[in-house]
């Protein structure tokens, strides 16, 4: 039986990216035969953390968000991070066979310092966490955005140092991007990959004005609707192919290469993105309201999960304990 696990960390509101590279991904799999486990990363937030009463709401967003989107409790299982402390040892044990030399590759890192952002030694270890949270459930499946795929394959480097010091006790993982290829990255309001710490997302759950500015913040150029234009030059179009069905978005590429009278001027194309936008998350933005207004039900939710979760992750660690000789 299949394995399925991933997660995202409540470090802000859920993005576009989040949605199209994960989320989205992670609810439709649901549906597939296996055992499916998907955590709130509250652990990896602390990373950077803004304080904890701003952890816990988040916590509290990226639960709601998943089942306002669909994911069914009954079908998967939707646990914080911290509720299963195992991982945290396994990550020591991971860590102490893990060289120095794997982490300073991480891109996702060295990104992260491009940004100007401060690292911690929880940021540079990130990547050993992330490992210990998918060993820990005998994963075979991380379905996860472009930008984790070298974190997965640590995760595999990492059980395999372990299981050639220790003997067979980890399952290699595999990453699952989703089919289809612009879903992987997501571009953020700057054109560079949308991320909840670049100042450059668009929240998933964004209505009315909040919406129009977002999309307004979507930069674009002097060039008159007339003029032709390759349309991967206007990123507005990168947006709008998220949300279009083909044949709508080849007509409105159509137009903005050819140009002339029947071109759309870059206002146009933003009001056919608000529009869409609109009718994509109405459905689940209504679902959003339902279950804020009923806590304690998240709170159930969050527990059942934390617990099947946790039975699988104490008999991994406890493999892990006894391979290494801590039994
Ligand atoms: N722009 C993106 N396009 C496609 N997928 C994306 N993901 C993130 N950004 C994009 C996917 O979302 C999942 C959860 O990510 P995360 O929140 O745990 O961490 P992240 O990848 O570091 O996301 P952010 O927004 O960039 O967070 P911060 O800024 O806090 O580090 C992952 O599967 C990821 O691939």
């Amino acid at each position: 039986m299949t394995t399925f696990l991933s997660g995202i960390q409540p470090s802000g509101r859920p993005h576009l990216g989040n949605y199209f590279g994960a989320l989205r991904q992670h609810v439709a799999a649901t549906l597939e035969p296996g055992t499916h486990f998907y955590f709130i990363a509250d652990y990896h937030a602390l990373t950077t953390s803004e304080g904890p009463e701003t952890l816990r709401e988040s916590v509290r967003d990226v639960a709601v968000t998943y089942l306002a989107l669909g994911l069914d409790p009954e079908r998967a299982c939707l646990f914080r991070q911290s509720d299963v402390p195992e991982v945290t040892e396994l990550a020591w044990l991971l860590a102490c066979v893990t060289g120095m030399g794997l982490l300073e590759r991480a891109h996702s890192y060295k990104d992260k310092l491009a940004h100007g952002i401060k690292p911690s030694v929880g940021l540079f270890t990130y990547p050993i966490l992330m490992a210990a949270d998918i060993l820990a459930y005998d994963s075979d499946l991380v379905p996860v955005g472009k930008d984790q795929v070298q974190h997965v394959e640590m995760a595999q480097d990492m059980a395999g140092y372990f299981n050639g010091k220790y003997g067979e006790v980890f399952h290699r993982p595999e990453c699952r991007l989703p089919a289809v290829e612009r879903f992987q990255k997501v571009p953020g309001l700057d054109g560079q990959k949308m991320s909840k710490s670049y100042g450059n997302a668009v929240w998933i759950f964004e209505s009315g004005k909040g919406l129009a500015k977002a999309v307004g913040r979507i930069p674009t150029d002097s060039r008159p609707p007339e003029e032709p234009k390759d349309p991967a030059s206007v990123l507005l179009m990168d947006f709008l192919a998220l949300f279009l069905e083909p044949e709508e978005l080849a007509d409105w590429q159509r137009r903005v290469r050819e140009g002339g009278a029947g071109a759309p001027g870059y206002g146009h194309l933003k009001q056919r993105l608000v529009a869409a936008m609109d009718e994509h998350f109405a459905p689940a933005r209504a679902r959003r309201d339902e279950l804020l207004a009923d806590p304690a039900e998240v709170d159930r939710i969050l527990a059942r999960g934390a617990e099947k979760a946790r039975a699988r992750a104490a008999a991994v660690t406890e493999r892990a304990r006894r391979a290494c000789g801590l039994r």
